[in-house]
């Protein structure tokens, strides 16, 4: 992977003539450049649709992209960024397996004059050591979620969390968004959380985990940190007989398509968009800084929206005896 000195001068080389042709026939420069890309992993279909973004993105700038997925491993991934440093990429994009560990690999980074942005998730690292983050709030993800489901709920509601991976900042900070709706409603609470790792495998296991220690008897919803795992718990809870997207409700996060089928037979209320295709957001900003543009905020947001499917969600009526099973469905809210 790493690029011979021969190999870099000789992309001068061809920048400056591509340079010197600009300037002779007035067209925007061409220069090539690499551009390291130190990815999380593949473990869902968010982030498979993200890394083919990226590197569509890149053919159609014409930028070698150098894609590594570190399999979700955040070791691995810290490897992979001192790999590209050694190899004098123009630029390096980290979509972070975890918030933490990053200062040592980042100074390095800086050290050897090689701009970084964070992309998707984010670092708990001080900002002078990367460009900018172009990613989405996640804690607003979870507050939509939260919101949706204090509306199908009227506020009163028993929830199962299936979290995404520990440490990283979309797991983090989609519990933050939408434990701070719930704190409004002294009726809705979390009843047990628990990681199935962003993926589909993740969230069917630790689904029938719950479902054999009985929490879901009389529950009313399912809140999953992504796509991924809800569609892997509706699968265990549809094996047990039980009827997700009535009862339990059930809201993600992602958006992704095989969401939109579940929210089309019913088995989804509710996914929070979170844009997979982001690769002309961050290329935006990287091209743009190698250009030499300076006056990037440090995070470029990338906006949130939520989708609920066709079937208006059964909600919990104030006057339901039994919170946890919400069985009116009303279209008017008190
Ligand atoms: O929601 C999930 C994934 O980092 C925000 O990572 C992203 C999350 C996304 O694999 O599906």
């Amino acid at each position: 992977m790493p690029v011979p000195h021969r190999r870099r001068l000789r992309r001068a080389a061809v920048a400056a003539a591509a340079l010197a042709a600009a300037v002779l026939t007035g067209a925007p420069a061409a220069t090539a450049q690499t551009i390291g890309f130190a990815q999380v992993g593949s473990e869902s279909e968010w982030r498979t649709t993200f890394s083919k973004d990226m590197v569509r993105e890149a053919e159609k700038r014409r930028v070698t992209l150098i894609l590594a997925d570190a399999r979700q491993s955040a070791e691995r991934q810290v490897a992979t960024v001192r790999e590209f440093i050694a190899a004098r990429v123009d630029a390096i994009v980290i979509a972070p397996v975890v918030v933490t560990g990053w200062d040592a690999v980042l100074a390095e980074a800086k050290a050897a004059g090689i701009p970084v942005f964070i992309a998707d998730r984010a670092v708990e690292s001080d900002p002078s050591l990367f460009v900018a983050r172009i990613a989405a709030n996640f804690n607003l993800e979870g507050k939509l979620a939260g919101a949706w489901l204090a509306q199908a709920s009227r506020g009163r509601c028993t929830v199962l969390e299936l979290q995404g991976t520990p440490g990283s900042a979309p797991a983090l900070e989609r519990k933050r968004g939408f434990e701070s709706v719930l704190a409004q409603f002294p009726g809705m609470k979390i009843v047990a959380s628990q990681t199935g790792n962003f993926t589909r495998e993740g969230g069917k296991a630790v689904m029938e985990k719950m479902i054999a220690a009985g929490l879901t008897r009389n529950l009313c919803a399912v809140f999953a940190h992504n796509d991924d795992m809800m569609i892997g718990a509706i699968e265990a809870m549809r094996a047990q007989g039980l009827e997700p997207g009535r009862a339990p409700l059930t809201v993600s996060v992602d958006a992704v398509t095989e969401a939109f089928r579940a929210m089309a037979l019913g088995h989804l209320n509710a996914t929070v968009e979170l844009k997979a295709e982001i690769g002309a957001y961050i290329f935006d900003v990287v091209l743009g800084y190698l250009a030499g543009r300076r006056d990037y905020p440090k995070w470029v947001l990338i906006p949130s929206d939520i989708h609920a499917g066709p079937n208006p969600s059964p909600r919990a009526g104030p006057d339901t005896a039994d919170p946890a099973s919400p069985k009116k469905a009303s279209l008017t809210v008190p």
